[in-house]
């Protein structure tokens, strides 16, 4: 535990208490499967927040990686590189959108496409400048800038942070009337998780996105789905708006779109609504990198190829109807989409981070959320097996 012990009381030391994460320290990383110092094995069921659909240090990707940084990583957008028209060409051709914008983060992809629906408003729409509202939901997370966290529900998210950016609405989840009432002639937007992650994986009722869509072309509004989390197969579709067959004006992608190596994201949307954007308007010193390009496009690769999109789905089903099956008196409801799960405690049971912390025990990495909450989101390219393995331990802490 010694060279554990080190680094936990390290970064507590040298680094900001942002997180308190759990006592494990992980050193190596290979598809489910995560290492500590110690050689303890762990399987990871949070998949770095589904930023490593693919699973950890995926070989096509690392190699894609290692390739690149023999070439070069960086030329800043001041010039072009030779990667970053055959990544956009292949993000364009999966969000079926005619452009990409390529940032880093998701928090900046999504800010992104609120700096692009707010200029579409007010130069393609006739929003009168400096009005344009965009419309957001009850318990959304988006990230952690100040605008964003503007419209955030969550107390702590916000509590000292203030003042906050004008121009954001807020409605509850799920209910397509609230979201019609609360359209002005000056909204331009509305933001939306296809499901809430951090909000609990708090799925929509069936047809809540297609409806959705048909209110925004119905009023001139730009869908925006933000699929950082729930993008790229996690769902066990593409994106998560192709259950409803739902096209939304701008997809937000981020995490998995890199595999996990690299800070990559992007907004894909039509022309129409891109050639807002002209140069000088917005950029980022490693947006749309060489590096990023290179990885980008082997990491979306991987997630067709690899069929990881229908493996969600199925292990999702399974992974779902083993963990009802359990009869937990602990759990009050198991619900989820694809391979991105939540498991509600009961609270006579206690918190779900008590549970993460008996799972950690038994060599299974999960977050809770929420308090009540247990989060599960392993890597898309998990098999039966894994997650047998994984059940028989999960049965042993809520049971
Ligand atoms: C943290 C949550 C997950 C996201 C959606 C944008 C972003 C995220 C739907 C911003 C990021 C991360 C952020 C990380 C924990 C994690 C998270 F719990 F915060 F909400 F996954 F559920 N849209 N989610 O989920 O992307 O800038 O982080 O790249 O901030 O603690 P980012």
């Amino acid at each position: 535990m010694q060279q554990s012990k080190i680094a936990i009381s390290r970064t507590e030391t040298y680094c900001a208490h942002n997180y308190h994460p759990l006592p494990v320290v992980v050193s190596k990383a290979e598809g489910v499967w995560v290492w500590n110092p110690e050689g303890h094995r762990y399987l990871d069921m949070l998949s770095s927040y589904s930023a490593v659909n693919q699973g950890h240090n995926h070989p096509r990707i690392r190699a894609a990686a290692i390739d690149q940084l023999g070439r070069v990583p960086l030329t800043s957008r001041a010039f072009y590189n030779d990667r970053l028209g055959e990544f956009a060409e292949k993000l364009c051709t999966i969000t079926r959108k005619d452009k990409i914008l390529p940032m880093n983060t998701g928090t900046e992809a999504v800010e992104t496409s609120l700096k692009i629906a707010r200029k579409w408003g007010h130069t393609v729409k006739g929003v009168l400048e400096n009005t344009a509202e965009i419309i957001t939901f009850e318990n959304n997370f988006h990230g952690r800038t100040i605008s964003v966290i503007s419209f955030s529900t969550e107390v702590q998210y916000r509590r000292g942070f203030g003042p906050f950016t004008p121009g954001f609405v807020r409605v509850p989840f799920g209910n397509i009337d609230a979201l019609e009432q609360a359209i002005t002639s000056r909204t331009v937007a509305v933001l939306v998780e296809p499901v809430q992650g951090e909000g609990g994986v708090i799925i929509p009722p069936d047809g809540y996105l297609r409806q959705m869509r048909r209110l925004c072309t119905k009023k001139q509004i730009l869908m925006i789905a933000d699929e950082v989390q729930t993008g790229l197969a996690r769902t066990g579709r593409m994106f998560a708006c192709d259950y409803e067959d739902v096209e939304p004006d701008m997809y937000v992608l981020g995490k998995a779109l890199s595999g996990g190596f690299y800070p990559i994201s992007a907004v894909a949307a039509d022309d129409d609504i891109m050639q807002v954007i002209t140069p000088g308007d917005h950029g980022s010193t490693f947006g749309g990198n060489p590096l990023a390009a290179a990885i980008g496009s082997t990491a979306l690769d991987v997630i067709i190829e690899e069929h990881l999109a229908e493996n969600a789905e199925r292990m999702g089903i399974y992974f779902i109807n083993a963990l009802r099956n359990l009869n937990s008196p602990h759990v009050a409801e198991v619900r989820g989409k694809g391979l991105l799960i939540g498991v509600d405690i009961k609270p006579e049971s206690g918190v779900a981070m008590d549970f993460c912390k008996k799972l950690m025990k038994q060599g299974i990495l999960c977050k809770d959320t929420r308090k009540s909450t247990m989060r599960f989101s392993p890597p898309l390219t998990i098999t039966k097996d894994e997650l047998d393995w994984a059940l028989e331990r999960i049965a042993k802490v809520l049971t």
